[in-house]
C-alpha cells in the first residue's frame, strides 16, 4: 500500500529557486508534510535531475505494487515522452503536480505531455498542493 512521490529536475533547489514562483518551502519540508499526511501508509519520496532515474523509480513503483503515484516532472513535463510512456504503465492512480499554475506562465509551460495519461492534475496550490495530492490518493486507494 505504498504511495510514491517523484520530483524532477531542479526541485532539489526548492526554497531558494525563484521563490516568487515556487515559495520558500524546501523539498525536505514538503517530504515531511507528505509523510505526516500519509500516516501509516508506506511512502517513497524521491527527487532527481535525471530523466532515467525518474523512469527507473516509476518502474520500481510498478514492480513493487505501488498503489498510487504523485509526480512533479518539473521541466520534463513538457519534453519527456519516455516519462509519459512509463506513467502509462502504472496501474494505479497518478496525480501530476505543479507548485505553480503552469497555465498562467510562459507558453513553454502550457502543454503537458503527462496530463493526457494521468488521473488528475494539481497546479497552482503552491507546495501545499503535495498534501492535497497525497490525501486524494489515500481516498482513491482506500481499501
Ligand atoms: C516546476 C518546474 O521545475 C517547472 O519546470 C514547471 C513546476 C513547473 C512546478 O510548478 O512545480 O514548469
Amino acid at each position: 500500500m505504498t504511495i510514491w512521490i517523484l520530483n524532477g529536475p531542479n526541485l532539489n533547489r526548492l526554497g531558494k529557486r525563484e521563490p516568487e514562483i515556487y515559495g520558500h518551502t524546501t523539498l525536505a519540508e514538503v517530504e515531511s508534510w507528505c509523510r505526516e499526511a500519509a500516516g501509516d501508509r508506506g511512502l517513497r519520496f524521491h527527487q532527481s535531475n535525471a530523466e532515467s532515474q525518474i523512469i527507473d523509480w516509476v518502474h520500481e513503483a510498478i514492480d513493487t505494487g505501488g498503489t498510487g503515484l504523485v509526480i512533479n516532472p518539473a521541466g520534463l513535463t513538457f519534453t519527456s515522452v519516455p516519462v509519459m510512456d512509463a506513467l502509462k504503465m502504472f496501474p494505479g492512480p497518478v496525480i501530476e503536480l505543479h507548485i505553480s499554475n503552469i497555465h498562467r506562465r510562459e507558453a513553454v509551460y502550457h502543454r503537458s505531455l503527462m496530463s493526457p495519461v494521468v488521473t488528475a492534475v494539481v497546479a497552482g496550490l503552491g507546495a501545499r498542493g503535495y498534501v492535497h495530492a497525497v490525501r486524494a490518493l489515500l481516498e482513491m486507494t482506500a481499501r
